[in-house]
């Protein structure tokens, strides 16, 4: 009797110890495949470099048309924003007419005229006349303004946008516009070695000076912020303006991952 309970008792040791082994294989199984998916370089195309590689990982969520000829420099790989986060902007924007200041490879360009599509498409006369503006697209980079062009085209919404090569500071005060949307650079993709992203760190001037050109075209600012940014800063970005200006400040996640914060001034925070 003794030695069957000590007998049963060695087969179930031997049965937990097999399931143990077998669950151990699974588990380190399942490990090499998500090391392989991360790592894994070889199908990385020749000319992508090492330093956007990771970008080239996100590419669908950067342009889920990708595959049909996006164009990008390092810069644009680095900056773009990612579709579903520009798709938001554009639902925040309004009804009105938009500059993009700092329009890149088109990335939020693109979901501003994708939406003025699809509103010209769906809306009556009234409707059209109201939305009958374009979406303004602005870049200092020849070559950019040139990538953005091919990549509207690819969404079949280059009518709806005016590209323009130039320097927004010098630009600012010929513009007129419901809605100005701001990405400028953050100083290259180490912004986040920076432990509080200051707005002082913005480039080509601190977002201090910036938002003080932009509220002369109008109150209703967007801002595409880095995710360590000093959130009190950006507060205090709406006392520049008499009487103080609404703001809704938001973070903007991609499959779970904080990519970016947004500020919404004027009459669309809240919107
Ligand atoms: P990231 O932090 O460089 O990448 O940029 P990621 O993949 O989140 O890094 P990880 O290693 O932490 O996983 C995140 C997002 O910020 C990019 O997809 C861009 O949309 C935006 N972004 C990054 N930079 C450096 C800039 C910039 O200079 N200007 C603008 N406008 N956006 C930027
Ligand atoms: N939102 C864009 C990325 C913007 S990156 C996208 O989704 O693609 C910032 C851009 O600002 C760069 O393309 C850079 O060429 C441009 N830029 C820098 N200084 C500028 C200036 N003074 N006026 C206009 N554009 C400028």
């Amino acid at each position: 009797m003794e030695q069957r309970v000590e007998k049963e008792g060695k087969n179930r040791n031997a049965t937990e110890k097999g399931l143990k082994k077998r669950r151990r294989k699974r588990k380190i199984r399942r490990r090499i495949v998500d090391t392989h998916k991360v790592h894994l370089c070889s199908d990385v195309p020749e000319g992508v470099s090492p330093c956007i590689t990771k970008y080239w990982y996100q590419r669908y969520n950067l342009f889920s048309r990708y595959d049909e000829g996006i164009e990008m420099d390092e810069e644009g790989w680095f900056s773009v924003t990612p579709e579903d986060i520009a798709i938001r902007h554009a639902e925040k924007s309004g009804n009105g007419l938009v500059i993009d200041c700092f329009s890149g490879v088109g990335g939020n360009a693109i979901q501003f005229a994708h939406l003025l599509k699809v509103a010209m498409l769906c809306f009556s006369v009234p409707m059209l006349l109201q939305w009958c503006c374009h979406v303004i697209a602005i870049d200092i980079n020849a070559r950019k303004v040139g990538y953005s062009l091919n990549n509207a085209r690819i969404y079949g919404v280059e009518d709806y946008i005016d590209f323009i090569i130039g320097d927004f500071f010098l630009l600012a005060p010929l513009l007129k516009a419901d809605v100005l949307f701001l990405s400028p650079p953050w100083g290259g993709p180490s912004y986040i070695a920076a432990e509080k992203f200051s707005l002082q760190m913005l480039k080509p001037k601190d977002g201090y000076s910036l938002f003080q050109v932009a509220q002369k075209t109008t109150p209703n600012i967007i801002m595409f912020l880095p995710r360590n940014v000093d959130v009190n800063q950006v507060e205090e970005l709406s006392w520049l303006s008499s009487p103080p200006l609404e703001v809704e400040i938001e973070e903007n996640y991609v499959k779970g991952k904080l990519k970016g914060i947004t500020a919404y001034f004027g009459d669309i925070a809240y919107g």
